[in-house]
């Protein structure tokens, strides 16, 4: 990858120096005459290093620096300074700035250690921001069907819990349990089953309202909390997602299969307003939903085939 370098001084013969030098190592450089055309270049070329210098007319350096870090930019700075002017350097070191150098830039090997240091730290924090956004991502994603998972779930509806008490409004909980799946493994095979609890919750995630949320409970079985829905939305919508269950084929290596689904569901907060109410009626309503012959959704008590 190319790192891009923005330099920023008034004096040309420099400018056209580090440009070479930088470029010769292999950098992207982009320039700016003063501190004021430096933040605009900044602010569009968004470069991954600034090396600016601390006099220079309509905005100095240590404006400069300011002006980066106010933006909350994480973008290193190093300051380029004369002999007559380390106290500014240190001011701006004390400001957040990552080095200084003083000029005249006779040594470029200090130069491109300096650089090259930066560069290389910010990589690494680079890496490691986006090695901690996979795991976070991880740990609240179930990693066979990529639904949120369990844990997820309980965060979740203590927040909708929350919310929908707060204005007043409804929503709705459902437990969905595969029928026969043992039977579709025993047949298929485990991986087939695999695919098919996968394939599920593209097909659910697919069916609900982009405010629905799809939740993996555990092994075959999935919870889905509907914001915003009342008992005769939830009906509507179950139907709908029921109908996409039941007309997939699942096939994978040549083998193919159908299921059917039971759901049972509980309403906040007509039926409980609690988060284990709620998950207990939902559980309740699946099992005599299971007992009636599967292949339905409970809610109330009223069976939906
Ligand atoms: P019912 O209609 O009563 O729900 O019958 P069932 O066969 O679906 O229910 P049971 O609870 O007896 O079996 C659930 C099966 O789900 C057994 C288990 O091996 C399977 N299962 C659970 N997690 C996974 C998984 O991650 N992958 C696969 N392939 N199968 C799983
Ligand atoms: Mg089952
Ligand atoms: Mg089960």
């Amino acid at each position: 990858m190319n790192e891009k370098i923005l330099i920023i001084d008034d004096e040309a013969e420099i400018l056209e120096l580090l440009t070479e030098v930088l470029q010769e190592e292999g950098y992207k450089v982009v320039k700016a005459g003063d501190g004021m055309e430096g933040l605009e270049v900044f602010q569009s070329e968004t470069p991954d290093l600034v090396i600016t210098d601390v006099k220079m007319p309509r905005k100095d350096g240590l404006e400069v620096l300011k002006g980066i870090k106010d933006s909350g930019s994480d973008v290193d700075v190093i300051i380029l300074t004369g002999h007559s002017d380390e106290a500014t350097a240190i001011e701006c070191l004390r400001s957040g700035a990552y080095d200084y150098l003083l000029k005249p830039v006779e040594d470029v090997e200090v130069l491109l250690t300096a650089v090259n240091r930066a560069i290389h730290k910010r990589n690494l924090e680079i890496k490691n921001k986006r090695l901690i956004e996979q795991l976070e991502e991880m740990a609240i994603r179930d990693s066979l069907t990529g639904l949120y998972n369990f844990r997820q779930l309980q965060a979740f509806l203590d927040d909708e819990l929350i919310r929908s008490e707060r204005y007043g409004h409804a929503f709705c909980l459902l437990v969905i349990d595969i029928d026969h799946f043992k039977a579709i493994n025993d047949t298929h095979g485990h991986q087939f089953g695999d695919h098919v609890l996968k394939k599920l919750g593209e097909i659910m995630s697919k069916a609900c309202r982009s405010t629905d949320r799809v939740f993996r409970y555990g092994g075959e079985e999935f919870v889905i909390i509907m914001p915003e829905t009342g008992d005769d939305e939830a009906v509507v919508a179950v139907h709908r997602l029921m109908d996409a269950v039941r007309s997939h084929t699942f096939v994978s290596d040549e083998q193919r299969a159908k299921i059917t689904v039971s759901i049972g569901g509980a309403s906040f907060p007509f039926q409980s307003i609690d988060k284990v109410g709620l998950i207990k009626l939902a559980d309740q309503a699946l099992y005599r939903a299971k007992e009636m012959g599967r292949n339905r959704f409970i809610l109330k008590e009223v069976i939906h085939e």
